[in-house]
């Protein structure tokens, strides 16, 4: 789907949109199931880049502290309790440019032992070079996520110390190695709805498109550039979600950062316009996310079921 088929979808009356994304959801995917995947920061703060949105950049005063990477057991145990809980996905985060040689193999270790508990596994750990993304697979990796967050014509104005065309080299790169691809973006940024439809069609157009699709409203921290962003319009929001369900049929749309901010009627919403994934559990890397219970009732009161693992 080109950039003009998508900013198409976006001028629709929200009521055919949405219709639309929801007929094309269920030729695929059961509408009652949600994915579950939950996240945790193995290596937090202290990143040298530059990213507008991003509380664990070294350049933003956010407070939050540069950590080390977390020891094995600890990781092990969190997924422990992430698959108790009903997660089928672990995604195990860093904040850094990319691994450094010396970083990659412990977090080749976390890879597999997360892998031996029988979920399934994904890493961002920002962008590989040469053999990385090979050795992750090998270790037992099953997605790499790698944002390409907004459209190209937008990038530099969030991020300058890398290029979209950096994102893409290593989206490539993971693709070539064998693994699945989680790729999404971020609105709420300032950009406009061509920048969104342009990201939409940036993503359908990876060839093959991503199995996973994170789709984040802007988390605003305060000591980040976009402390102040103008806060995007609820209903935008579902367009997007429903633009990407339209443009990527098979993948899994992940209502993403942001829910703790959402209504369950706005969630609500964004379900029925094909979302099928969340991130649960009560922090996302950094910032809150909603309590397990809150969605938990959330679920219940929609009779959303958890996809098993
Ligand atoms: N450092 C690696 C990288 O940038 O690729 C991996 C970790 S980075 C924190 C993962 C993703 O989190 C980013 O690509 C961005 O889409 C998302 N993210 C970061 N800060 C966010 C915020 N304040 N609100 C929403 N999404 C955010
Ligand atoms: C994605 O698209 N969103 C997640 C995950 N992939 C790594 C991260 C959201 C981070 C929100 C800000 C924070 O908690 O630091
Ligand atoms: Fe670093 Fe990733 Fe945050 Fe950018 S988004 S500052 S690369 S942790």
């Amino acid at each position: 789907m080109n950039f003009e088929d998508v900013l198409a979808l976006y001028e629709l009356p929200l009521a055919e949109l949405v219709y639309r994304a929801q007929t094309v959801h269920r030729e695929h995917f059961d509408p009652a199931e949600l994915q579950l995947s939950t996240l945790l920061s193995v290596k937090t703060g202290g990143c040298p880049e530059d990213c507008g949105y991003c509380p664990q950049s070294r350049r933003h005063a956010t407070g939050v502290q540069d950590e080390p990477l977390l020891p094995l057991d600890e990781v092990l145990e969190a997924a422990r309790a992430a698959k108790e809980q009903g997660a089928s996905r672990f995604c195990m985060g860093a904040a850094w440019r990319g691994p450094k040689e010396r970083d990659l193999a412990p977090v080749l270790e976390m890879v597999r032992a997360v892998k031996g508990l029988g979920m399934e596994t994904c890493a961002t750990l920002g962008m590989l070079k040469e053999g990385q993304a090979e050795a992750l697979r090998v270790a037992g990796l099953d997605y790499y996520n790698h944002n390409l967050d907004t459209s190209p014509e937008f990038y530099g104005a969030i991020v300058s110390t890398r290029t979209y065309e950096d994102r893409l080299e290593t989206l490539q790169r993971v693709r070539s190695a064998g693994l699945r691809v989680c790729c999404g973006g971020i609105v709420g940024m300032g950009e406009s709805r061509r920048d969104r439809a342009a990201l939409i069609a940036q993503l359908a157009n990876l060839d093959p498109y991503p199995e996973s699709v994170p789709i984040n409203d802007l988390v605003r921290v305060e000591g980040t550039p976009l402390e102040n962003a103008e806060p995007l319009d609820e209903l935008e929001f579902v367009r997007t979600v429903a633009a990407a369900r339209i443009a990527m049929p098979k993948a899994y749309v992940r209502l993403s950062a942001g829910r703790e901010r959402m209504s369950d009627a706005m969630q609500a919403l964004c379900f029925i316009a094909g979302a099928n994934s969340v991130f649960y559990g009560e922090k996302l890397l950094t910032t809150p996310n909603p309590e397990k219970s809150r969605d938990r009732a959330l679920f219940e009161r929609l009779g959303i079921r958890i996809s098993a693992p």
